[in-house]
């Protein structure tokens, strides 16, 4: 931390300047707000300063409330008594000047002024639906009067970052500081230039009106997206509050909204994720030295869906990135694919035309190797089977420069075998994109045990780079998403045979949280992809579980949405799943064959048949050092299979049922269907000692 106060007062001259220093962003941690009344408090005290500034170091204005403080039980200062009302009492005006960020409690603090001012890189928002609560410090309440109720309840339902250019058209900052002006002397000169202009503008002597329907409106177009949570319908509440009620009697409902909120599970299981999002991106075991290299000239090798996905995620983030194929019309399918992938968006709206158009043109298809030559990293996306790797690799190494880096996008090959082929094992590693690359978050990046820091790092930075979350998976079958996950795929046909059907455990998932249920997930992703994986355990263990009614749909050609049929009927061009009486009398058939006795399930069972199974996995993921931490493979679940975020994470909600149950339930299965229920070792020491998931600590890493 460095030896200056958390908040500091300087002079310019006449006006007093308020520097908030609690790095890394300026959060209001401890003594933050404190500091920032006491300098107010200073300065209106001080006939030689007429007006002031309210400004950050470092690279941020305020970031919002120190999210660590929440669910701790910390006293919070009493209505009356905080930043803004000591700022709404002021004789003298306030200038907040933004950079970087004014989020939550900063851009409250920032409305708690007189006047805003912004640099143009800087964002605006109030974020804190995101993690569960709804803005705390009026922002419920200002927003609405400063950018008017639709506005503000677009932004305070979203969370959203606003850039300062748009915050500038709506209102909630009076002016961007201009280019290449320094922004302290902009805001002093503000500043000076309103320490007289009387009465003082504040936001909370503005009127906000609504028509009443916008509320019912809001509540309508979030049903969906916000399905077994609070937090969005009481920020809805809240700003209905700020058109209904008097000021004071608002910042009380508020108040009142808020309390309901933060420490509900809801807001303690998305507090949990915020911090896994940015704990999964350290390396605990790696030397400080480790170091991320910068690279500019990315290639894909493989012009299929997850190629041509992977090179969309370059383009979408600026990089010129080149693709090749084994054949032309692969290249030119992929790149067929590729143009309308981005005409789709552009026809739903969400991407504009220009901007398609300059994504497409970073795009360069090219012949061969000799055209990748002097690319500085390389991402394989061909065909999952080694025999196809291998000789790509064996050419990389060939043609590319030494210090390229070539990563693999397999999705569960053994890396270090992979490796084996070229003379420069140090500089593979895994980066396992999730389909669809351009669009899933997740970005798992594995480590075989010969890959150097600098690449596993490069890796990182390359997730991040291209807006994914990286996390780092051991180098063992499936890696530690899809390996975690297995035992969920079996667990659910399994179920089948048992007396399931795919739309009663399809209904269990959505109701618990998923945006789709795991059976048209699957004919979504294509049902002979997963057999080719079953083909390949089962060639590698003769014991491995085979799944017949599974194997039965693809033999007969039943392969999802894209053969019309799957688990589910197909209508043309439409993707709504329907049950079909087909399956349902296949799957009696096959159950009948296999002599399962048939029983009903509880939506209860159903859950934690297929969760209590990948838990029992991610324990033996961790004991066998092939995952830092249970909240990295929850970073997992939530980018990588769209576990419902409100929900922590698998094993966050593991914990919320508690090791010693998990555990027992565990055993009780293991007893009734065997060996692929045997509880990991790590399960029965945490059960037996009482350690949660979270407090697991997983073996060292292999
Ligand atoms: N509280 C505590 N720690 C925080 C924090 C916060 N608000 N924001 C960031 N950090 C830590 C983070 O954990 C990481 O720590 C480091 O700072 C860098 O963060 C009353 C109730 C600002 C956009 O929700 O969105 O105000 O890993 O890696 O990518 O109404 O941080 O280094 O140990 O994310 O440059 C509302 C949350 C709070 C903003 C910067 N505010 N933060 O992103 O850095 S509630 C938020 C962010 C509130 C009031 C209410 C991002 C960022 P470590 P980072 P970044």
């Amino acid at each position: 931390m460095s030896d200056k106060p958390v908040v500091r007062l300087e002079k310019d001259g006449d006006i007093g300047v308020i520097i908030v220093n609690y790095p890394p962003v300026n959060a209001l941690g401890p003594g933050v707000a404190d500091g920032i009344i006491a300098c107010l408090n200073q300065a209106n005290g001080d006939p030689a300063i007429k007006a002031m500034v309210l400004m950050g170091d470092g690279r941020s204005f305020i970031a919002g409330a120190d999210i660590r403080g929440f669910g701790t039980g910390r006293k919070r200062a009493p209505l009356g008594e905080r930043t803004y009302d000591v700022m709404d009492r002021s004789p003298k005006p306030i200038v907040a000047a933004i950079h970087g960020f004014a989020l939550g409690g900063g851009l409250e603090n920032a409305m708690g002024c007189h006047y805003r001012i912004a640099v143009p890189s800087a964002k605006v928002g109030l974020p804190e639906v995101l993690i569960g609560i709804l803005p705390g410090g009026g922002g419920t309440q200002r927003l609405p009067r400063l950018a008017g109720p639709q506005v503000a309840l677009e932004m305070i339902v979203s969370g959203r970052h606003v850039p300062a250019p748009e915050a500038l058209k709506l209102g909630i900052i009076d002016e961007l500081v201009p280019a290449g002006a320094d922004m302290r002397e902009t805001a002093v000169k503000k500043a000076r230039a309103v320490a007289n202009i009387r009465p003082l503008p504040r936001v909370r002597d503005r009127a906000a009106h609504a028509d009443p329907g916008i509320f019912d409106a809001m509540r309508k177009s979030i049903a969906r997206r916000a399905r077994n949570q609070k937090a969005p319908y009481n920020c809805i509440l809240a700003v209905e509050a700020a058109c209904t009620l008097p000021f004071e009697d608002g910042m009380k409902r508020e108040q009142d909204l808020f309390l309901e909120l933060e420490n509900a599970d809801e807001a303690k299981a998305l507090r949990y994720a915020f911090f896994a999002e940015r704990e999964v991106a350290k390396l605990p075991d790696m030397p400080a030295s480790m170091k991320a290299a910068d690279f500019s000239k990315p290639a894909v090798i493989g012009a299929g869906t997850m190629g041509g996905g992977i090179a969309m995620s370059f383009a979408d983030f600026g990089y010129d990135v080149r693709i090749m194929d084994a054949t032309e019309e692969g290249l030119t399918r992929g790149m067929d694919r590729i143009r309308n992938n981005y005409a789709t968006s552009v026809k739903r709206g969400s991407l504009a035309q220009d901007e398609m158009d300059r994504r497409l043109a970073r795009i360069h298809p090219v012949a061969g190797y000799d055209d990748i030559a002097d690319c500085d990293v390389v991402v394989e996306a061909v065909f999952e089977r080694m025999d196809v790797k291998k000789p790509v690799f064996e050419q990389l190494d060939r043609v590319m420069n030494p210090d390229a880096f070539l990563f693999s996008n397999s999705s569960a090959l053994d890396l270090d075998d992979l490796a084996s082929v070229t003379k420069r094992p140090e500089k593979i590693a895994g980066t396992h994109f999730f389909s669809p690359a351009n669009v899933m978050k997740l970005l798992e990046v594995v480590r075989p045990p010969r890959a150097a820091p600098d690449t596993l790092a490069t890796a990182m930075a390359l997730g991040r780079r291209i807006g994914k979350i990286s996390a780092i998976a051991g180098n063992t079958d499936g890696f530690v998403a899809n390996r975690s996950r297995a035992p969920f795929n079996s667990e659910m046909v399994i179920l089948l045979e048992e007396g399931c059907l795919p739309e009663q455990v399809d209904k269990v998932m959505i109701d618990f949280g998923y945006p789709m249920g795991p059976f048209a997930v699957g004919d979504l992703a294509g049902l002979d992809i997963g057999a080719e994986g079953r083909k390949r355990r089962l060639a590698a263990n003769p014991n491995y579980r085979t799944l017949p009614i599974a194997d039965k749909l693809v033999e007969m050609g039943r392969f999802g949405q894209k053969t019309g049929a799957g688990w589910y009927r197909y209508d043309k061009s439409d993707r709504t799943p329907h049950p079909d009486p087909f399956v349902a009398d296949l799957i009696a058939q096959v159950a009948t064959q296999m002599g399962v006795r048939q029983k009903t399930f509880t939506d209860e069972e159903i859950l934690r048949r297929l969760l209590f199974s990948s838990i029992n996995e991610a324990c033996k993921i961790m004991e066998e050092g092939k995952a830092y931490r249970a909240s990295d493979i929850d970073v997992m679940w939530l980018h990588g299979f769209g576990f419902p975020r409100y929900r922590g994470g698998l094993m966050f909600w593991a914990d919320g049922i508690g090791v010693r149950d998990v555990y027992n339930q565990i055993a009780s299965w293991h007893q009734q269907y065997g060996e692929r229920w045997a509880p990991s070792a790590l399960l029965r020491q945490l059960a037996e000692s009482g350690t949660s998931f979270r407090d697991a600590k997983p073996a060292p890493f292999v």
